[in-house]
């Protein structure tokens, strides 16, 4: 499975970390009342574009060799093109350290009406889909509300599902 430049990664959460935000984001989401996947991110040059600890930037995608990922696709990002887009949203997003404070916000739903320039890691993808005309506003999505909307929207299409390739294997 190739991954294009454009489609979206999201991370399920394993870890104890992941289940409390996954707890968390079921405990608001008032969709399904469920949550699987804590973590955001942007295929793209060089690896994936993501917010994350210490500041929003590039990473290799051999990140997440071994971890349980999904790949999303729509059709419209490489119709529309990819790389003006994503360097906007570079210029705006990336270099910022992560802003851990906003999970406050999320946990008192309140991060849509609080935030200054920096995304969390689904805000980031949100915005980058924005750009697209896909959603409707980007603050105070979380990472379920981006799978939950990637699950209910026809324009979105699941391409891989499972472990990240673990490059030392042979
Ligand atoms: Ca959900």
């Amino acid at each position: 499975m190739e991954f294009q430049e454009g489609d979206i990664l999201l991370l399920r959460g394993q870890t104890r970390l992941g289940k409390l935000i996954n707890w968390f984001q079921s405990f608001w989401d008032n969709r399904d009342g469920a949550s699987t996947c804590t973590h955001a991110a942007i295929i793209s040059p060089g690896g994936v574009f993501e917010a994350e600890w210490p500041r929003t930037g590039v990473s290799p995608l051999s990140k997440y060799d071994g971890s349980l990922i999904e790949i999303w696709r729509c059709a419209r990002i490489k119709e529309v093109g990819f790389a003006p887009n994503f360097w906007k949203l570079y210029s705006e997003q990336a270099g910022w350290i992560f802003p851990v404070w906003r999970w406050a916000f999320f946990a008192v739903n309140l991060a849509r009406y609080v935030h200054w320039k920096a995304g969390v890691c689904s805000e980031v993808v949100t915005r980058f889909l924005y750009l697209y005309d896909l959603v409707g506003g980007w603050w105070g999505w979380d990472v379920d509300m981006l799978a939950d909307h990637f699950h209910t929207s026809p324009e979105w299409t699941m391409v891989y599902a499972g472990k990240g390739r673990d490059r030392n294997a042979v």
